[in-house]
């Protein structure tokens, strides 16, 4: 890539210097269909409000907050725009949780869509540092359309380097404070040369759709950056959970699906007898499958009801997306795939050494794209020699196929979201009844993994289901509704070892 680079202008802007402006970009339920042009007239219009309304200056952090839908991509390459490094955040993040983020990464102002707005507005209280919030789906005159209809459509880039940052992703540590990882405009462009064209395939006539959040990097690539490199076309969903998307995707002819493993069962579940390709009216082609281990039988039950070999990816937040896959015509059942042109892989023990094949290691991967965290000491457990070790379990075939074994952390993978265990015992422990607990994931059909908590009740407090319920709901409120523990066991004591220290293995091996 040249030195100065904006992927606005590569995404983006390119389509319609190149006269193909008038191609559908983006679509979203309710008959809205953006063109390439229309798309660049509003995050044109944004990137002035940011700059003259908003003061922004290039490098500034823009937080974005925002269901799935145009006017979240608008904010997106608005931002890219103007030079500034945008923080998507998941939608369902409560206060606390954005004011960890707020503070972390400095943000100084935020795009969100108005009906989000009392969490952010509730940790910006508390984190003065953002002090410019602008909303969209607003009528007031202040409101972000109100502002756009003010400035023009017309916007000169910020000349940015390529190695500029343009993105902070945050993902959640295993230690319950979230981590940022710095991606440049480069490594933007670089995920959509490497996977994409050599796993993915996609033409430019595919029309993408898919459940994973644009603040998710998989939803990002997938539902975003993917499509426009190709000058193809995207459904933004705001919500996406499987009836949704069995009801979408002939709705829109949808011919390429992202989502995660739990997403692709419930929907052949759901689909029931009726075959889903029919059900489609036939226009899936690609189905791709990341966020969490794709288990055999779910790639075979899709099989069967659309005819469709799945895609399997492993990506990971650090790495900006896939780094290990398969294309259709050469997938395995079992094993995610093999390196994705443009990385390495390889499979370590304890002291950093290369395992034979067919010995569990700890993965470690190196690319175009690698981890960059913000201030976080954590870099130097993750980025060894130069080598990305994702935390991950693998076992490497004669074939050159990774073959997924678990977490070598205490992550909690759940339906594709990563949940820190330490931050759901926070949660729990903030409780008036709760004394002790331990959080750990156990396997799950549905989900791949589920939270679970072993709680030791305070005096006083007696186990059962009201409590269990009780416990749910307080866990919901206080984070993130997905992070809540769908199984609660009491216990009189936890295992701890002489030094008070917790044994979460103890409990996993019940
Ligand atoms: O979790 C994954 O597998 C993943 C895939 C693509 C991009 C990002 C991530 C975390």
């Amino acid at each position: 890539f040249p030195d100065r680079l904006n992927c606005a202008s590569e995404l983006l802007d390119r389509w319609v210097t190149q006269g193909q402006g008038g191609r559908l970009c983006l679509q979203a339920p309710g008959g809205l269909r953006w063109t390439y042009a229309e798309l660049q007239d509003k995050a044109n219009r944004i990137a002035h409000v940011l700059v003259k309304d908003m003061g922004l200056v290039p490098g500034n952090r823009v937080l974005l907050r925002a269901p799935n839908n145009p006017m979240m991509a608008a904010c997106w390459f608005a931002v890219m725009k103007a030079g500034g490094i945008a923080v998507a955040t998941m939608p369902l993040l409560r206060a606390k949780e954005l004011g960890q983020i707020i503070d972390k990464a400095q943000v100084t102002h935020a795009l969100c869509d108005a009906r989000l707005r009392d969490e952010l507005a509730a940790a910006a209280t508390q984190h003065p540092v953002l002090g410019q919030i602008v909303c969209f789906n607003d009528d007031s005159p202040e409101g972000l359309e109100g502002r756009m209809d003010r400035h023009s459509g017309r916007f000169d880039n910020v000349d940015t380097a390529a190695d500029d940052t343009c993105l902070i992703a945050f993902t959640s540590g295993t230690t319950g404070v979230p981590k940022g990882t710095m991606h440049f405009h480069r490594d933007v462009m670089a995920i959509c040369a490497c996977w994409p064209p050599h796993v993915l395939k996609a033409s430019p006539d595919d029309i993408f759709i898919g459940s994973p959040p644009l603040a998710f990097t998989f939803g990002l690539g997938g539902l975003l950056l993917f499509p426009m490199s190709i000058g193809a076309s995207t459904v933004l969903l705001e919500k996406a959970g499987p009836p949704m998307l069995l009801e979408a995707i002939p709705q829109f002819g949808a011919t390429v699906l992202f989502t995660a493993p739990t997403s692709y069962r419930a929907m052949a579940v759901q689909a029931g007898e009726r075959r889903i390709a029919a059900a489609q009216g036939g226009s899936l082609r690609k189905c791709v499958s990341a966020g969490e281990a794709l288990p055999a039988a779910t790639r075979a039950l899709w099989k069967e009801h659309t005819g469709i070999e799945m895609i399997d990816g492993i990506g990971a937040t650090e790495m900006l997306h896939i780094f290990i896959s398969a294309d259709e015509a050469h997938a395995r059942p079992g094993a995610t795939g093999t390196v994705v042109p443009g990385y390495r892989a390889c499979v370590l023990d304890e002291d950093g050494r290369p395992v034979p094949p067919g010995t569990v290691g700890r993965l470690a991967v190196k690319g175009p794209t690698g981890c960059r965290y913000l201030a976080d000491d954590r870099q130097r457990q993750y980025v060894r020699q130069g080598w990305n070790l994702t935390g991950d379990a693998y076992v490497l075939d004669e074939d050159g196929y990774f073959h997924y074994q678990s977490r070598t952390d205490d992550l909690i993978v759940s339906a594709g979201y990563n949940i820190a265990a330490v931050e759901v015992e926070d949660c729990l422990l903030q409780h008036p009844a709760v004394a002790e607990c331990a959080v750990i994931g156990v396997p799950d059909e549905e989900r791949g993994q589920i939270v679970k908590a072993f709680v030791v009740l305070r005096e006083g407090h007696g186990p059962g289901d009201t409590m269990v319920r009780e416990l749910q709901d307080f866990a919901k409120r206080t984070v993130a509704p997905y992070k809540y523990p769908r199984a609660i066991e009491f216990r009189e004591q936890l295992p701890r070892t002489e030094t008070g220290k917790l044994q979460r293995f103890k409990l996993r091996s019940v």
